[in-house]
């Protein structure tokens, strides 16, 4: 097995039954695999809701750990409708040109530091403060806040050793809660200030909705990224006719973005909560039991992808669900394509091959499935491309 691979370990269970379970701190899950079945239940909020209490639709449940309801993320429609109005501009502001000239910029700057080192472990010394410093342009806040959110390490509930991390957890909390008050006493132009001066519902938003749209902002777009961006470096590195076909071919980019996050889905499942008794896959779920909707597994189910197994750069149909389905698809999506497409092209344009030495791989226990996902550590060496 090639070191850069995700071997998808839904399939059995996926074409035998469609469903699988796990238990999660005793708030048990059925797991739906089948691509039909997750984008049907991802649009049936009535019977399946994300307006669960804070943090039970996540798996691992963050409900020990979170009280803060994260926004538009844990809210069912109509209402879904109107919070997330109010931030789509502002998440829809990595299409302008200027913002991604800067990411660019960013994205060159931390190439060219690597070149120089010649070999990164690219998880904490690459991926994490090219996500950390991106972050500031969808902040739109200093560039030197990235290294108070590099020191947080990858996830911001999760240390290694640990599921959830709650003394973790509560330094988000602080930091957040120190920044709605300095934009409040002295508003700017960054998220936090545009927030708390928007308009919901013919009032402004409440310091403690803009806490939920900010800690989502923050947890939502990590360990995402970062797995994103490990991934593909780790791929390119063994797949080197790619890292070329990339060089010759720019115009493919997009689609390469769109197929790495189809075969990475890097956002393995999220959960709902079951309002009534019913069915998935002839399987009985009771009203306020759990159910996830597992993109990982629906992105590699046969009888959607042809090759299901293989990164096809520029796959003609691609109906992926690796961001989401429906009205919770990820707000992200344009700051993460962006900074993946920068990224795939500006390591064309500069790095000739890339050499993968000692590794350690991110093993997620979902029970009776063990998901990679990515890393905990990886070694790479990158050597320049001389023109
Ligand atoms: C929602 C995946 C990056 C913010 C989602 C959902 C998925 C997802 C699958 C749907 C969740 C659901 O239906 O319950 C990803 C992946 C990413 C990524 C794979 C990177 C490759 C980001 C980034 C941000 C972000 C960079 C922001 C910094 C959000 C938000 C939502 C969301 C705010 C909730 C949208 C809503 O409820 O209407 N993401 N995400 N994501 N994501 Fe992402
Ligand atoms: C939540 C989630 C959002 C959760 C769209 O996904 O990402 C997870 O990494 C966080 O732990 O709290 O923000």
């Amino acid at each position: 097995m090639k070191k850069s691979e995700l071997p998808d370990p839904f399939e059995k269970a996926r074409s035998a039954k469609g469903y699988g379970e796990m238990n999660d701190q005793n708030d048990p899950v059925t797991m739906l695999l089948r691509h039909k079945d997750v984008r049907k239940s991802a649009h049936n909020w009535k019977t399946f809701t994300s307006a669960a209490i804070p943090g039970r639709i996540v798996v691992p449940s963050e409900v020990n750990i979170r009280d803060t309801r994260q926004i538009p993320f844990e809210v069912d429609p109509p209402v879904h409708g109107a919070y997330r109005a109010i931030v789509e501009p502002w998440f829809k502001r990595p299409l302008q040109p200027d913002y991604q000239k800067k990411l660019a910029s960013q994205i060159s700057a931390i190439i060219d530091e690597t070149l120089e080192k010649g070999v990164v472990e690219v998880v904490n010394d690459f991926a994490l403060p090219l996500q950390s410093r991106a972050l500031t342009l969808l902040l739109n806040t200093p560039f030197h806040e990235s290294k108070t959110w590099i020191s947080w390490g990858t996830h911001v509930f999760r240390s290694e050793g640990e599921a959830l991390d709650g003394d973790k957890a509560n330094i988000l909390y602080d930091y957040i809660d120190a920044q709605i008050d300095r934009a409040i006493k002295n508003p700017g132009e960054d998220m936090y200030s545009v927030l708390l001066s928007s308009e919901f519902e013919g009032r402004k938003l409440t310091k403690e909705e803009v806490k939920g749209v900010m800690v989502l902002t923050f947890a939502g777009g990590r360990d995402t990224v970062i797995n994103a961006v490990t991934n593909a470096i780790a791929y390119l590195a063994e797949h080197p006719e790619s890292l070329e076909r990339l060089r010759n071919e720019p115009e493919i980019t997009g689609k390469t973005v769109e197929e790495m996050i189809r075969y990475f889905s890097p956002l393995t499942h999220m959960g709902r909560v079951v309002t009534e008794d019913t069915h998935v896959c002839e399987h009985a779920v009771k009203v306020d039991s759990r159910i996830s909707l597992c993109w990982a597994s629906a992105n590699r189910d046969a009888s959607v992808f042809e090759n299901p197994n293989e990164i096809v750069l520029d796959r003609k149909i691609n109906p992926h669900v690796g961001f989401g389905f429906s009205h919770h698809n990820c707000l992200g999506a344009s700051h993460a394509r962006q900074l993946m497409k920068i990224l795939l092209n500006t390591l064309a344009g500069k790095v000739a091959s890339f050499e993968i030495q000692d590794y350690q791989e991110n093993i997620e226990d979902l029970n009776e499935f063990q998901r990679k996902v990515g890393y905990n550590h990886i070694n790479v060496k990158f050597n320049p491309l001389n023109k």
